[in-house]
């Protein structure tokens, strides 16, 4: 792991996993996935391209009736428990005395982005979200408060995890596209994003 970077109130831990970390990690959310398998969620515009389930009290969902969190996958199962390993990384970083109660599971194949939006759906937004990279490169852009102005990008590695809290908790981001193919992490290429909230 190196000394974290701030950028634009975000704060970017390099490789804050470790391979046998980041290989431990996979291999948990195999078994969360395995029950509560990956969709794709749909906007008003059209189906997503980031594929997505979740670990928690809550999922995120979207679909034609808009963007909201919900307590059953959409299946009609309960969202699998947080895995340990996730909460220690959350008690690591976050600085915040409450668990999260949704972990997001972005799962990005070759061409997936995900547009510049911010994470305003929660009722509680004093504790950061946490967000962790595995598997290929992503190009994640860190926007503002308010929608427009300058933004800055960064390569987020497999291991890495990105902190939002602050004046970041409410900034604009997204990630413009993955690098397919960069890692070794995901025998069959591609990312999976994990996103950390206190709904
Ligand atoms: C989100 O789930 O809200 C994200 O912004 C994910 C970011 C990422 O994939 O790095």
């Amino acid at each position: 792991m190196t000394d974290a970077i701030t950028q634009k109130g975000f704060v970017i831990h390099p490789g804050f996993l470790d391979r046998p970390a980041q290989e431990a990690l996979v291999a948990r959310l195999r078994e969360v996935l395995a029950v509560a398998p990956l969709f794709t969620p749909r906007t008003r515009r059209g189906p997503m391209s980031v594929r997505m389930s979740a670990a928690g009290t809550f999922g995120w969902y979207s679909d034609s009736r808009g963007y909201r969190y919900e307590r059953r996958h959409p299946d009609g199962i309960d969202w699998p428990p947080i895995p340990e390993e996730v909460l220690a990384i959350w008690r690591g970083v976050s600085g915040c005395a409450r668990l999260p109660e949704c972990c997001l599971i972005n799962w990005y194949g070759e061409g997936a982005r995900m547009g510049l939006h911010r994470d305003e759906d929660e009722a509680d937004f004093s504790c950061p979200v946490v967000s962790v990279s595995l598997g290929d490169d992503g190009l994640f852009r860190m926007g503002n408060v308010d929608r427009g102005g300058r933004t800055s990008s960064i390569w987020l590695k497999s291991g890495d995890v990105v902190v939002m809290g602050g004046d970041a908790r409410l900034a604009f981001h997204g990630v413009d596209r993955i690098r397919f193919g960069s890692s070794t992490l995901l025998p069959k290429g591609g990312r999976i994003n994990l996103t950390l909230r206190v709904v």
